[in-house]
């Protein structure tokens, strides 16, 4: 089908081309920002897709996000706190905690865009239920009404916008603990199966938002999250194929992630470490936070979040896998970014100065005609056969090794101090103070 039309099969909405927009935009900033914001409290155990046991991961979350679920689980470090701090008070009372009070969005667009993004995400309602605009049947329930009392998604929105960056807005269809509380998770199982719910009159509801959010916002991207209600999975009035025709029709331009169900996708996800089997397709997003966490977590530190250095190098290696990389931020409840997570992203930016046009190309990689020389050495390519780039980095110290195929030239572009080739290896000396990857021209 051609962009625009009505579709009324999930084979017809599967056969929409990749908007063009997209596959120059490698690069989306996610932000998880929420009532769990004031607490801010996740125990640091790991990354998603590193840790076998279901049990210690949910009593153990380090998903700041997840607190109300945390907390509801008896004995676990975060009901502790919980006690000790909110001396167990309900959850929604950190809503009305929830004050937002240096909020600026134009600072939050203006360090996205320095740092290089192409888009940003914003959460509108997590597993939560509370929603970051005032939705539709929520009553009082959200954060126009109280808390931050203010349309935090119109104020995102606009700054983005206007800043020049795409829009996609976060959605939990799956999960909503408020509107549909199943019950507390402590299995992976639980979170797509039992304790999500499934009926059409929740998910008439979830629609009922969704397309609030493209009448009010236009966004570029729908991020849901967790599934979709599978009694709506048909292209009635209530149904998720009428919610996508919805969207395309407002947007032609606009793309759907892959967590509906098994339904309609424009790309797939993949999040942390999980989900490997995700970055094969023909278009798809990692995500990620800067540590542990997507929602702000008080207790990590340097030991948990990556440098500006190591995102960049992230991003490399997800770009030369034909890959986007949504790396998320998560503010602090009063509106202020974490200052390591601001300078890491200030130092990303001083990288992309440079590296955005080459990465924007989105171009496959070199394959076999550049390699890493020895283990050490760190070596992502991308381009054409004739022509490309090839990042260069190093584990240990400021060397690394590049192995050539053929007559291949190298030509610095930035962060390299010298180059020299024998043999068909390149040994490149790195500049210490590099904010990413060393990155040549290669011919
Ligand atoms: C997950 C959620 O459960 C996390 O809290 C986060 O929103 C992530 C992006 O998706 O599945």
């Amino acid at each position: 089908m051609s962009t625009g039309d009505v579709a009324g099969s999930w084979e017809e909405l599967n056969s929409r081309p990749t908007p063009d927009w997209f596959q120059r935009s490698p690069f989306g900033i996610f932000i998880h920002w929420g009532a769990y914001s004031v607490p801010a409290w996740a125990e640091p155990i790991g990354a998603l897709g590193t840790i076998e046991d279901d049990r210690y991961w949910f009593t153990h979350n380090p998903y700041a996000e997840w607190y109300h679920n945390t907390i509801r689980i008896d004995g676990s470090p975060a009901q502790q706190h919980h006690q000790a701090e909110f001396g167990g008070a309900p959850y929604d009372e950190l809503l009305d905690a929830w004050q937002a009070e240096h909020f600026d969005p134009t600072a939050w667009a203006d360090l996205f865009a320095a740092a290089g993004a192409d888009y940003v995400v914003p959460t509108t309602k997590h597993h939560d239920g509370i929603t970051l605009w005032d939705a539709p049947e929520t009553g009082t329930r959200n954060t126009v009404h109280r808390g931050p009392r203010r349309d935090l998604i119109e104020a995102i929105s606009t700054a983005v916008r206007d800043r020049g960056l795409r829009l996609g807005l976060y959605y939990s269809g799956g999960l909503d603990w408020h509107y549909r509380p199943l019950g507390v998770h402590v299995t992976m199982g639980s979170v797509g199966g039992d304790l999500r719910p499934k009926d059409a009159e929740y998910g008439s509801y979830a629609a009922r938002h969704v397309r609030d959010l493209i009448d009010r916002y236009h966004p570029d991207i729908l991020w849901n999250d967790i599934g979709w209600p599978d009694e709506t999975f048909h292209f009635g009035p209530d149904g998720l194929g009428s919610l996508f025709n919805y969207f395309y029709a407002d947007n032609p331009e606009g793309l759907v992630n892959d967590r509906w169900g098994d339904t309609h996708r424009d790309y797939t996800t993949s999040e942390y470490e999980h989900g490997g089997e995700n970055e094969t397709t023909a278009v798809w997003e990692n995500c990620r936070g800067i540590g542990y966490s997507f929602g702000y977590n008080q207790v990590e530190g340097p030991e948990q979040y990556m440098t500006g250095a190591q995102i960049a190098r992230h991003l490399t290696d997800v770009v030369s896998r034909g890959g986007h990389f949504l790396l998320n931020v998560g503010p602090r409840a009063d509106g202020t970014l974490p200052e390591l997570q601001e300078k890491a992203l200030r130092d990303l930016g001083e990288w992309m100065r440079v590296a955005k046009p080459i990465l924007a190309e989105m171009a496959p990689s070199l394959g076999d005609r550049v390699t890493a020389g020895d283990d050490d050495s760190w070596v992502r390519s991308m381009g054409s056969d004739s022509a490309g780039h090839v990042f260069v980095d190093s584990e240990q110290g400021d060397r690394a090794l590049v192995r050539l195929a053929g007559d291949a030239r190298l030509e610095p572009v930035a962060g390299v101090k010298d180059v020299s080739v024998s043999d068909g290896t390149a040994t490149v000396l790195l500049d210490a103070d590099r904010q990413g990857p060393a990155i040549l021209r290669i011919s």
